[in-house]
């Protein structure tokens, strides 16, 4: 069996040759098996793809839902019914607990709708937490499935996202919110969300207690751009650090 090392100071991760076992070895020495997290999505929704995307949308062709992702042994939803803020004022519709009550459903005790534009919600993890996936379903459009503008999931050890800020999700490619040109592809949004796994942040930067979720409205074509910001749900995977 053949072992290969990857990393250097910080979090080592040890993948075997046989490609189902995987390892994370910390900086003390703890080996910790990596297990297969399965995350729930709500039911299939009568899909209607929209047409006449505007050409500026950047979207990753032949997109196929995240069932799982890989996490240690004992990760949890820390999100799950963890208290909210957002950049705006209350809701427009729905209230801002819906986000984390567990109900991924298109009922109207679901969805929450937020001021147009750009706006965040976040989320107060109630202590430092070790994160390895964040997921995100919204409200799909009554025709056509809608693509959230400027995406953008961050990371941070206060509430005012100023220490240890990390950004682990942009697909806003010409920087409207100010965070950097991102990378990431935008997507049609479904009943699969949107998992984003935060393998790529290592040592301190996986550890935080807030996580923030902007967006910039949505695209229902044929309408170029409506301001609303909806929300059904969002999940934080990983485990809470001990007390000190
Ligand atoms: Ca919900
Ligand atoms: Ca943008």
């Amino acid at each position: 069996m053949t072992t290969k090392l990857f990393g250097i100071a910080g979090l080592l991760l040890l993948t075997c040759a046989c490609g189902e076992k995987a390892h994370e070895e910390s900086e003390s020495g703890e080996v910790r098996e990596m297990v297969e997290f399965r995350i729930e999505h709500p039911p299939p929704l009568a899909k209607s793809w929209p047409h006449n995307v505007p050409k500026d949308v950047r979207l990753e062709p032949g997109v196929q839902p995240v069932n799982s992702i890989r996490t240690p042994q004992g990760t949890v939803n820390l999100a799950s019914g963890r208290p909210l803020s957002t950049s705006g004022d209350e809701p427009i519709i729905g209230e801002l607990s819906f986000i984390t009550d567990g109900r991924k459903d298109r009922g109207q005790e679901s969805a929450v709708k937020l001021a147009p534009g750009k706006q965040w919600i976040q989320i107060n993890l109630g202590r430092r937490c070790e994160i390895f996936g964040v997921a995100i379903w919204r409200h799909p459009g009554v025709y056509a499935s809608p693509i959230y503008r400027d995406v953008i999931i961050q990371l941070a050890d206060d509430s005012e996202f100023t220490k240890n800020v990390q950004t682990v999700f942009n697909n806003d490619h010409d920087n409207s919110l100010g965070f950097g040109a991102g990378t990431d592809f935008e997507y049609y949004e479904d009943s699969w969300g949107k998992v984003v796994e935060c393998a790529s942040v290592k040592d301190e930067g996986r550890f935080c207690r807030h996580v923030r979720v902007w967006s910039n409205g949505r695209i229902i074509p044929p309408r170029p751009w409506s301001g609303e910001n909806q929300y059904v749900e969002v999940e934080v995977y990983g485990l809470p650090l001990p007390t000190p």
